[in-house]
């Protein structure tokens, strides 16, 4: 009799503890999951947050995205009518002779030319003359004056005056150390210029005459040409 009262209390305990280690399991999977779900609502919770912030953030920065490109718009806006100009800046000289080169004082830059008497090239030393310019590659036999009162020949500016070489070149010496090379002839000085003979309309010729080269000097209608 107390052997069958122990198998009834064992057999309740065993169907006690089996309901309990069969639902211990099953519950602590659920618990597990009911833990995941509840971790998940936590995340869900903090998920739906984060959505909510991202919902937040997906409509600010849209806005501000497009507020952004707004106002990029407009700040590129003014640049485009800069590129559309095509400004190109040009440094203008004055040019009061009008012969395509001004005086490299009073320059000014723009993209537009300021006018008639305004030239891209500089460097014109006498802005009075349009024969005298950077550009002038003709010889003339005349001077011209510049702005200071001097005389010259330096018609293409280049800071000295050069003789037309087609032209006699100055005069030798003749006499006695010349017999052996008596037949030279070139232009006499006429000093008007920085070069003696530009200008000069004076031609010395050596001529052999009895042992002896003598200098005979004549005058020519077209004297000696220089730029
Ligand atoms: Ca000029
Ligand atoms: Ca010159």
């Amino acid at each position: 009799m107390r052997r069958g009262w122990g198998l009834l209390l064992f057999t309740l305990l065993l169907r006690c503890g089996g309901e309990d280690f069969s639902s211990g399991p099953g519950s602590s999977g659920s618990g597990g999951s009911a833990g995941a779900g509840g971790t998940g609502g936590g995340t869900g919770g903090t998920g739906g947050a984060g959505a909510g912030g991202s919902d937040a953030s997906s409509d600010a920065p849209p806005d501000a995205t497009e507020g952004d490109a707004g106002s990029d718009a407009p700040s590129d806006a003014p640049a485009a009518p800069d590129a559309e100009d095509g400004c190109t800046p040009t440094t203008w000289y004055p040019d009061a002779d009008e012969d395509g080169f001004g005086r490299s004082s009073g320059a000014l830059v723009s993209c537009d030319s300021p006018g008639k008497q305004w030239a891209t090239q500089g460097g014109d030393c006498n802005d009075d003359d349009p024969l005298v310019n950077p550009g002038q590659t003709n010889f003339f036999d005349g001077p011209y004056e510049s702005s200071g009162g001097q005389k010259s020949f330096d018609y293409d500016c280049s800071g000295s005056e050069l003789g037309d070489p087609s032209q006699f070149g100055a005069a030798a010496n003749c006499g006695l150390f010349a017999i052996g090379n008596c037949n030279q002839q070139g232009f006499l000085p006429a000093n008007i210029g920085t070069n003696p003979i530009c200008g000069s309309k004076a031609i010395r010729k050596c001529v052999p005459d009895l042992g002896f080269c003598k200098a005979e000097e004549t005058t020519v209608a077209t004297g000696k040409r220089c730029r």
